[in-house]
């Protein structure tokens, strides 16, 4: 007979807004997030026999994606994902592991007049802040994360020295425009249990801030050589950065931008160092993963 051999189950793509107005300043920060959680246990008889009984029903997990943000801190997402999870462990005796995704949008707050505005804020870009989370009671696995962050510069890469076979028609170069969306991760050490990341809220932002920090520094500033040793050497950063940590994940896409021959009008000169009308690519693209952690 075919067993159960992996499940899990809970409701995705909650979106959740939540305020906190500082009462003496009148200042509001706000925070928007996409939850996930999914539920692993002794659930496989709600598959194989229709056993209901084991099931917290998915609408009930979403309430309480809701009220657990109530009445908990939503920041560091980190933080919240730990408490969110450990709720249903310590609430359903046959639940054994929380898995509790969350994206954090960004909402920046707005400088009017030179001045911090206290209630009115913008999207400043698609990057979100991730945590995947997997709460068990052995321990908290967290990685933490940035998504969707589109940079590019306009020189200060090259790419030469590559194989070339009987089906390289790529051309070497020692200047070409690098653009990217960073998808870059973290994985902290396990934590104990939801105290022990509470101990070390102070880290989960400092290193986003340094991972952020560090991907744009490194990418401006870098002569480039390659996806692959750039993003190597932003991996090697963030390891130092955030010494609780045991790898560090990029994945790169390479979104090109073609020289266009413009000769076939009037001779104009468009191609080599005199480029400079592109036709960016929507793909395909180059796609460039690593994974760095401690030796
Ligand atoms: N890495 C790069 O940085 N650029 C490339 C590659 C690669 O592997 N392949 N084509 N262009």
């Amino acid at each position: 007979m075919p067993v159960v051999s992996a499940a899990r189950y809970g409701k995705d793509n909650v979106r959740v807004y939540k305020v906190h107005k500082d009462e003496a300043s009148g200042i509001h920060t706000v925070t928007e997030m996409t939850v996930c959680c999914l539920l692993e246990g002794a659930i496989e008889t709600s598959y194989t026999v229709a056993d209901n009984s084991v099931v917290v029903a998915t609408d009930s997990i979403k309430n309480t994606i809701y009220i657990k943000a109530k009445e908990h801190p939503v920041n560091p997402p980190e933080l919240y994902a730990s408490i969110l999870g450990q709720h249903f462990l310590d609430t359903y005796a046959h639940i054994n592991v929380a898995n509790v995704n969350i994206v954090v949008k960004r909402w920046t707050r707005m400088v009017i007049d030179g001045k911090e505005h206290p209630h009115s804020f913008y999207r400043d870009g698609e990057e979100t802040r991730n945590v995947e989370a997997r709460i068990t009671r052995q321990g908290i696995e967290i990685t933490s994360g940035i998504a969707g962050l589109l940079v590019l510069k306009s020189t200060g890469s090259a790419f030469h020295g590559f194989v070339r076979d009987e089906f390289t028609t790529l051309q070497e170069t020692w200047d070409r425009i690098l653009s990217t969306d960073v998808d870059a991760n973290w994985k902290w050490n396990t934590l104990p249990n939801v105290a022990a990341v509470e101990k070390q809220v102070a880290q989960f932002d400092k290193a986003w801030e340094d991972a952020r920090k560090i991907t744009m520094k490194t990418f401006a500033e870098e002569d480039s050589p390659s996806v692959q040793n750039t993003m190597y050497k932003m991996s090697e950063q963030i390891l130092d950065a955030a010494p609780e940590t045991t790898s560090v994940t990029y994945a790169l896409p390479n979104k090109h931008y073609f020289e266009v021959d413009l000769s076939w009008h009037k001779g104009v000169k468009n191609t080599g160092k005199d480029a400079e009308v592109y036709a960016p690519q929507t793909n395909p693209n180059g796609l460039i993963k690593v994974e760095v952690s401690r030796s």
